[in-house]
């Protein structure tokens, strides 16, 4: 298998944290350079027609696009550690946090970067002011995040799931390029340090 990634990208690196978590071997990862464009190539985009990264080319040449459905796909292949629940209840409860936290958190916070930030004036068409207003949504989605947080280890169900890597890996790609300073959440700052101090985030 062959996972298409990018060294600066959020998406992609949840790929390879789950990747790390499962000790999976046999997968070739090729860098692309979104500064440089290589996503919007003819070749990539035989690949993936939407360019974007990852993208995992299984070897009989099937493609698999979105992170999740990459992660799922690979769950099945190799379910232990189990990262997407085991029971229903288990199943339910990473599935509503992934959801919640990427609707809650990622969006606003991924709206009021892309739609703001200088760098991303190539790749988006930009509207400043949904992005600012994004940006506030997303603070007030930080400060109940805090509360929710406050003396858990992990967002859904005692223990590390996926949606710990959703969470994560979109904070500390995003919460940042909004200029926000995660020190003041307290809780989330903890949260995420516990999740990040795992050897699968030294990817
Ligand atoms: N829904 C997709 C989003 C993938 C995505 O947007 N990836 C970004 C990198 S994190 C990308 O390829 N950006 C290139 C662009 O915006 O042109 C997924 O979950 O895989």
């Amino acid at each position: 298998m062959k996972l298409y990634s990018s060294q600066v990208a959020p998406s992609p690196r949840k790929v390879l944290v789950f990747i790390a978590e499962k000790n999976i071997e046999n997968i070739e990862v090729e860098n692309l350079d979104i500064g440089k464009m290589d996503h919007k190539t003819p070749e990539y985009k035989k690949i993936a027609p939407n360019s974007r990264i990852p993208a995992l080319v299984l070897d009989d040449g099937q493609v698999i696009l979105e992170t999740t459905a990459i992660c799922r796909y690979l769950e099945c292949l190799y379910p232990e550690p189990n990262l997407f629940g085991k029971n229903p209840m288990e199943i339910a409860e990473i599935e509503m946090w992934y959801s919640r936290v990427s609707f809650e958190l990622m969006l606003p916070l991924m709206h009021g970067f892309r739609h703001t930030h200088p760098h991303m004036s190539a790749l988006e068409e930009q509207n400043n002011e949904f992005g600012l207003a994004q940006r506030e949504l997303a603070i007030k989605s930080l400060k109940y995040y805090e509360e929710i947080i406050k003396g858990n280890k992990f967002i859904a169900c005692d223990k590390f799931s996926y949606a710990d890597i959703q969470m994560t890996v979109s904070l500390q790609f995003l919460v940042r390029l909004n200029r926000i300073d995660i020190n003041d959440y307290a809780n989330l700052s903890k949260y995420i340090g516990n999740i990040s101090a795992r050897p699968s985030f030294s990817v």
